[in-house]
């Protein structure tokens, strides 16, 4: 293995923070912080980083004030190492360490300019595009706006505090895996905030912008092999490494509040309409991440570079992406959709990765709507067959009962696990598939009363339990 180590060359010592992450996760590192440490290197700009967690993870972040906050990002392709020291973050922040009083003054700190959020799917609290006003924590935020659980409270407790004392509005840039991802986070806002108060509702509309973004960076979840080949290298250990694929994306609604960040000189886009760009990635790639997940770790195979060893899941997962996923989707012209399937393969079939089937199974239920479902619908109406969206739905359900085909445990992390439980554990398997269907709106209320939706389902479900993942797969190729 090979190994170059490139430090920021900036001044970290000028920096002040312009940019709040909220969700500083894996992802968050090997995507955000390297577009944004990339776009110092190129402009010198006093652009800092303050990052927060909300949830678990205070302890990482404390181990990264440890380390002055420089940590590793590892771009791993068969036989490189290509190593970045990340200097962009100067802070950080965590409700149970610091009191949730500092990330909200953070958010009304004159000097900040833009948020960036990865909350994940489920941060958004939701249910079918509107509010969820019966999640716990949206609850318990309207109760008690000025110490904020969710991440949605926390956004508007901190934009109030920007309107009393007279500040200017923020950009709130979501890059997370959901299609329209600003405008979701600015309905979630919003709906907050017309709930505490209209007139912040209507400050928040006027002076606040909520561009869309499409993120795409493959980050596996750190594991001890992937610290020790990092140690390796680095002659060091660093606990706030991060592994990932050399490719990196980054679209953006260019819809901005007020300044900026040339993220663009570090390789971003900023274009009118991201939204076709979020589709194809979202049916493409994380569709297919998702059948992959399901199927693969049902049938064993414990990462994504795994499935790709096979021939049958290589073949599957591109039949997948053509025939089913791409007829879906509206393609901008030029855009070469074929290319983008077979870069994708490619992709996945990085064996320096060890991308976990079971990490991309967590939050199905969160992932499954605009994956899978969403095309699924636009060939009902348009009269397509999807065999292999049907295998994918069916394989959640199975791997939702918790065990592989060799009868190994499979992790069920999700929202919804306790109630999956009950269900894989309660009823016979026709009562199971179509109890799955009416679980939290996930279906809604169209696909359960379609008849050619539950015949589809119900058969692969059967086929897969007679037949197994294997030759299900290979009967549609
Ligand atoms: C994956 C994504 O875990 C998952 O659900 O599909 O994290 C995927 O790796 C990224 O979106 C790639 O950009």
């Amino acid at each position: 293995m090979t190994a170059n180590i490139s430090r920021p060359p900036y001044n970290r010592a000028s920096l002040k923070v312009r940019l709040f992450h909220i969700g500083f996760g894996a992802f968050a590192k090997a995507h955000t912080s390297v577009f944004h440490d990339e776009m110092l290197r190129q402009t010198g700009s006093d652009w800092g980083m303050a990052v927060a967690r909300l949830n678990s993870g205070e302890s990482g972040l404390t181990a990264l004030d440890e380390a002055g906050h420089l940590f590793a990002v590892g771009e791993m392709s068969d036989g490189d190492l290509d190593l970045r020291q990340v200097g962009a973050v100067i802070k950080t922040l965590h409700p149970n360490r610091d009191g949730i009083e500092a990330l909200i003054a953070q958010i009304a700190d004159p000097d900040l300019q833009v948020i960036t959020l990865t909350i994940t799917e489920k941060g958004y609290c939701l249910a079918r595009e509107v509010l969820d006003l019966e999640n716990p924590d949206i609850a318990a935020d309207l109760e008690n706006p000025s110490a904020p659980k969710s991440a949605i409270g926390l956004l508007v407790e901190g934009l109030y505090r920007r309107k009393e004392a007279g500040l200017p509005g923020l950009t709130v840039l979501s890059c997370d895996n959901l299609p329209s991802n600003g405008k979701l986070c600015r309905t979630a806002v919003l709906e907050f905030a017309g709930h505490r108060d209209p007139d912040l509702k209507t400050w928040i509309a006027d002076t606040c912008r909520f561009p869309c973004s499409m993120v795409d960076r493959i980050t596996p979840a750190m594991t001890e092999d992937s610290f020790n080949k990092l140690e390796v290298t680095l002659g060091a250990p660093d606990p706030n490494g991060i592994l990932c694929e050399p490719f990196r994306q980054w679209v953006i609604e260019d819809n901005f509040a007020g300044a900026k960040p040339h993220w663009d000189l570090a390789g971003a886009s900023f274009v009118d309409d991201v939204e076709p760009f979020e589709d194809i990635k979202l049916r493409m790639l994380n569709g297919s991440h998702s059948f992959l997940a399901y199927l693969g770790a049902l049938a064993g195979k414990e990462t994504i570079a795994d499935c790709m060893a096979d021939p049958v899941f290589k073949s599957a997962a591109h039949k997948l992406m053509m025939s089913e996923q791409a007829p879906s989707l509206t393609i901008p012209a030029g855009f070469d959709i074929e290319d983008y399937a077979g870069m994708l393969i490619d992709r996945y079939s990085n064996r320096a990765l060890h991308h976990k089937t079971t990490q991309i199974a967590a939050d199905g239920s969160q992932k499954l709507p605009q994956r899978i479902l969403a095309p699924v619908r636009s060939h009902l109406d348009a009269g397509r067959p999807w065999p292999l969206a049907a295998l994918a739905i069916a394989g959640w359900m199975h791997y939702c009962r918790g065990v592989s085909e060799a009868g190994t445990k499979l992790p069920v992390n999700d929202p919804h696990a306790d109630r999956v439980a009950e269900l894989a554990s309660g009823s016979d398997d026709d009562g199971y598939v179509l109890n799955m269907m009416l679980l939290a709106g996930i279906f809604g209320s169209d696909l359960p009363a379609n008849p050619s939706f539950v015949g589809l389902v119900t058969g692969a479900y059967e086929t897969l339990k007679t037949d197994g993942v294997n030759k299900a797969l290979a009967a549609c190729l």
